[in-house]
């Protein structure tokens, strides 16, 4: 999963955030050597936006009954591809549907005309086997003519569909046609990994309960999280061992910055919202936890975990082979107890 991230967020900066300093701290991130501490270089930054870029998204049934987006046929994911834009970039978004029913995109945050509303009501839909072209827009912030200051577009958004199953798209959230949307203002600090975590109803990206999914980081690298919520329920996104600024970045902007300090908050469906941390800033390698709060959702299985690695690649005190509940695992450590090994408390 971590791998597949990085993948996706490396072809989205390239594809959809474009610019010299974008994809050289790409370059050159992925280039360090093991021992360097990505820290302590200047981060790069995003560019000035004002780019007009075109994809297309295909929307499809999965395999296993899920529907999903994806930038190429028979790739489609859950969630769909992480869009990255910058203030100003214009995005026109040529959805296929595959699917044998009316899909839909309807996106939070971005300027877009009822055209692109991604509703029924207004037959901003797609039916099988149809194309629509949706266009988001994006602008900085700056002073109305009335002299009141309008916010500008960046922050950590999403999109979805918005008519399967009912007019609110209830069906295509529960299935899974939903992803990130993150738009930067100029000189915003670039991460070196994004993931993507979405609490859909008790679930986290679709997956099946107590599955992750996990996501991979050596200690010292930036990353990224973008919190989503869909469907029933309201949860709690909580990390262990690493903190974040209740605001726009998730980061502070200096020392006076009042921003609340947060490892703890609560999110409800249609919320999404983002952070960087330092991996294992100050308390190392690990297998950090990551999970909903509320304590019957985490028993229920709403946990992944943030694998933090040495730069040897090790994570301390962690057992790969049993880092959660699964059905398997349970019978295999009874079946292990049963011949008197001895089984490492956790
Ligand atoms: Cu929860």
């Amino acid at each position: 999963m971590g791998e597949f991230g990085m993948d996706r967020r490396s072809f989205n900066r390239r594809m959809l955030a474009g610019g010299a300093a974008a994809a050289t701290g790409v370059t050159s991130m992925s280039a360090l050597a093991p021992e360097a501490v990505p820290a302590e270089k200047p981060p790069p930054r995003a560019p000035a936006g004002g780019e007009v870029r075109r994809i297309t998204l295909y929307a499809e049934k999965l395999p296993d009954g899920q529907l999903g987006y994806g930038l190429e046929k028979g790739g489609a994911t859950v969630p769909g591809p992480l869009i990255e834009l910058n203030e100003g970039d214009t995005l026109h978004i040529d959805v296929e549907n595959t699917t044998d029913a009316d899909v839909s995109l309807h996106v939070h945050g971005m300027d877009y005309e009822i055209s692109s509303d991604g509703t029924r009501h207004t037959t901003s839909h797609v039916a099988p086997g149809k194309r629509r072209t949706y266009t988001w827009r994006t602008h900085r912030p700056g002073r109305r003519k009335d002299g009141t200051w309008r916010p500008g577009t960046a922050g950590y958004w999403h999109y979805h569909d918005h008519v399967v199953g009912t007019d609110h798209g209830t069906g295509g959230l529960r299935k899974g046609l939903y992803g990130a949307v993150i738009v930067r203002r100029e000189g915003d600090v670039l991460p070196d990994k994004t993931f993507v975590v979405v609490f859909n109803d008790m679930l986290i990206n679709n997956r099946p309960a107590h599955s992750g999914p996990h996501f991979e980081a050596t200690v010292g690298e930036r990353v990224e999280f973008v919190s989503i919520t869909h469907g029933e329920y309201y949860h709690t996104f909580h990390l262990h061992g690493h903190r974040w600024a209740d605001n726009r970045t998730g980061m502070l902007t200096g020392p006076d910055d009042p921003s609340q300090i947060l490892d703890d908050k609560i999110t409800g469906p249609g919320d999404s919202f983002g952070f960087q941390v330092i991996a294992g800033e100050g308390v190392g390698a690990g297998a950090w936890m990551y999970h909903c709060h509320v304590q019957s959702h985490s028993d229920m299985g709403m946990v992944g975990l943030f694998l933090v690695r040495k730069p040897d690649g090790t994570i301390p005190d962690y057992e790969p082979h049993h880092p959660h509940r699964t059905r398997e695992g349970a019978a295999k450590k009874r079946k292990q107890a049963h011949r008197g090994r001895a089984q490492p408390h956790h």
